[in-house]
């Protein structure tokens, strides 16, 4: 296990140095952010980010993420202009020995909660999903300005995308994900950067937008879209285990073992009555999910993969990007350190 820490480059509140004080951090995942999304990253930009991280004693061998425009997405005419630009963000990457870069393909958004400082018993603040408050919500209706939406849409743009994701439908999804790994996969071998898709947060349909990276059947049929050990997952807890349909342990276990897990986001949720579910402490009884069960499946499949604790709550005011202030992250990853020394100290001890 290769322990890491998102930053959000040099805007981040959250001090790099800092980072690097959390004990057994070896990487920083970062990605380039004043790009437009679809366009070339410029190998100075790369370098000089890498730089950065590599004067903080830290590697640059994980990208999250590299965006995937929506016209790839949609299938739409010009996707092969900006998957052609994809491939060379994978080469320019690798040649700054980037190891995995993690992307998604949801429509849209990349993710949606109703709240994001939701205030819990302790006084602490957390990103939240609240049935009842989502279903209010109309992201065409022009005024609402939604956590996580990238406000950059105009109106008629969400419109357009909305219709266009609608004649798409979810196996469109597939065929253009397909289409996609396809073309991207081979170029990934060739530079040895192994990408890993991160699930859909959360795994189930928002607003009518299709969303297809949400169960173990569609982790599935993922990975035999192109079977290959650089096609693989970002395997996110919180996300997949946001819908109690998934066993987390039991999907984890069986991804480890076929070694196409590439990059571990770990983080608990507490899962509500009714479906939604609030973000929590890493410490396994304070949500639904068993990190102690998570990290134990993980070494016994020998993970030697990325992982970095996911999303935190906000604590101890500190204020800053919601889910990435540096103190209740540096808990959960002390909490998952302290979880797998345990663990590879009993193994030897075992004499396996
Ligand atoms: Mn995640």
């Amino acid at each position: 296990m290769k322990l890491s820490f998102r930053w959000y480059g040099n805007d981040d509140p959250v001090k790099i140095n800092y980072i690097k004080q959390i004990p057994t951090m070896e990487s920083i995942v970062t990605a380039i952010y004043d790009v437009p999304v679809g366009e070339v990253w410029p190998m100075d930009k790369i370098n000089s980010l890498k730089e950065t991280v590599g004067k903080a004693g830290l590697k640059f061998d994980v990208i999250e993420s590299v965006p995937v425009h929506e016209d790839i997405k949609l299938g739409n005419s010009n996707r092969d202009r900006y998957i052609e630009n994809y491939k060379q963000n994978i080469i320019n990457l690798g040649k700054a020995g980037v190891k995995v870069i993690c992307y998604n393909f949801m429509p849209v958004f990349d993710w949606t909660r109703s709240q994001l400082d939701k205030e819990l018993d302790d006084g602490s603040t957390a990103l939240v999903f609240y049935v009842d408050q989502v279903d209010k919500m109309d992201p065409l209706d022009g005024e609402l300005s939604l956590p996580g939406w990238d406000s950059s849409y105009t109106k008629e743009d969400l419109k357009d995308l909305f219709e266009g994701y609608e004649k798409v439908g979810e196996e469109g999804l597939w065929s253009n994900l397909e289409y996609f790994l396809k073309e991207i996969i081979p170029v990934a071998e060739a530079n040895d950067v192994k990408m890993a898709i991160h699930p859909d947060d959360p795994p189930w349909p928002i607003f009518g937008l299709p969303r297809i990276i949400t169960t173990e059947e569609s982790l599935d049929r993922f990975l035999n879209l192109v079977d290959s050990k650089y096609n693989g997952l970002t395997f996110c807890t919180g996300s997949l285990g946001s819908g109690s349909f998934n066993d987390v342990p039991k999907l984890i276990d069986k991804y480890a073992a076929q070694e196409k897990i590439h990059f571990m986001h770990v983080r608990n949720v507490k899962l509500l009555d009714d479906g939604g579910f609030e973000e929590s402490a890493h410490y396994s009884s304070y949500g639904s999910l068993d990190i102690v069960e998570i990290m134990k499946v993980l070494h016994k499949n020998n993970f030697d993969g990325y992982l970095r604790p996911d999303h935190g709550r906000m604590i101890w005011g500190e204020t800053g990007r919601p889910g990435y202030g540096l103190y209740d992250r540096a808990l959960g990853a002390m909490y998952v350190v302290g979880i797998w020394e345990t663990l590879e100290k009993s193994y030897k001890k075992r004499g396996k």
